[in-house]
């Protein structure tokens, strides 16, 4: 419960989990407000995971064409990352590594999932990787951020959500800030790439 906590140094067990940072969000039929810019903070993380060697997830929302929760099927959003579609590619310029692991979610036509881990192998995977703590960022605060780190707490992760690299949809306004309470009373801390001591260098 203590929201002020703090990481200190990356360390074998962690994670980092890149959330649905794809075309439809940053600049298409559901672009969220300030997406553009979780993308330089986030290709910072992941170049911190990548020169420690720690592993890295990308979800991807991943609908199929006539998904529920699109309006035409009544549901709230306008159609977004069909499946295959190039909105539903990741943003150009996020600089995922080919090595990363990608999990599409909510690709089943009649139900939406805003956690990565609903109906999906994130979990096994994470177990598999003897995962302890997760750093979580990505679109959007409001929706897929906070389900995938509600459900990290309630699985026992440590969990960090990326304060500078995450955006709300703000479909009401203040969706965002609640967002970011309810994780912090879940048990998540919110960080900055400022706050992981640098990486010891090895003197040659
Ligand atoms: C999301 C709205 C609809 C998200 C997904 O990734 O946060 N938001 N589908
Ligand atoms: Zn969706």
């Amino acid at each position: 419960m203590d929201g002020g906590r703090l990481p200190g140094a990356l360390r074998k067990g962690d994670v980092l989990v890149v959330v649905d940072v794809q075309v439809d969000f940053v600049s298409g039929s559901l672009a969220i407000p300030g997406a553009s810019a979780v993308i330089a903070p986030l290709n910072a993380w992941i170049e911190a995971f990548t020169r420690r060697g720690l592993p890295i997830v990308a979800t991807r929302d991943w609908h199929p064409a006539g998904h529920l929760s699109f309006r035409k099927h009544g549901g709230p959003w306008p159609e977004h990352c069909v499946a295959g579609t190039p909105g539903a590619a990741f943003a150009p310029g996020l600089r995922l590594p080919a090595e990363s692991w990608i999990i599409s979610k909510a690709t089943q036509p009649d139900r939406d999932a805003y956690s990565g881990f609903e109906g999906t192998t994130l979990g096994d995977w994470l177990r598999h990787q003897h995962a302890t703590r997760l750093f979580v960022g990505g679109l959007a605060t409001d929706y897929c951020v906070l389900h995938t780190v509600l459900d990290a707490c309630e699985r026992g992760f440590g969990t960090f959500v990326l304060a500078d690299a995450v955006a709300a949809v703000n479909a009401r306004s203040g969706d965002g800030d609640r967002a970011r309470a309810t994780m912090e009373q879940a048990g998540a801390a919110f960080v900055k790439l400022a706050d992981i001591p640098a990486e010891a260098v090895p003197r040659g």
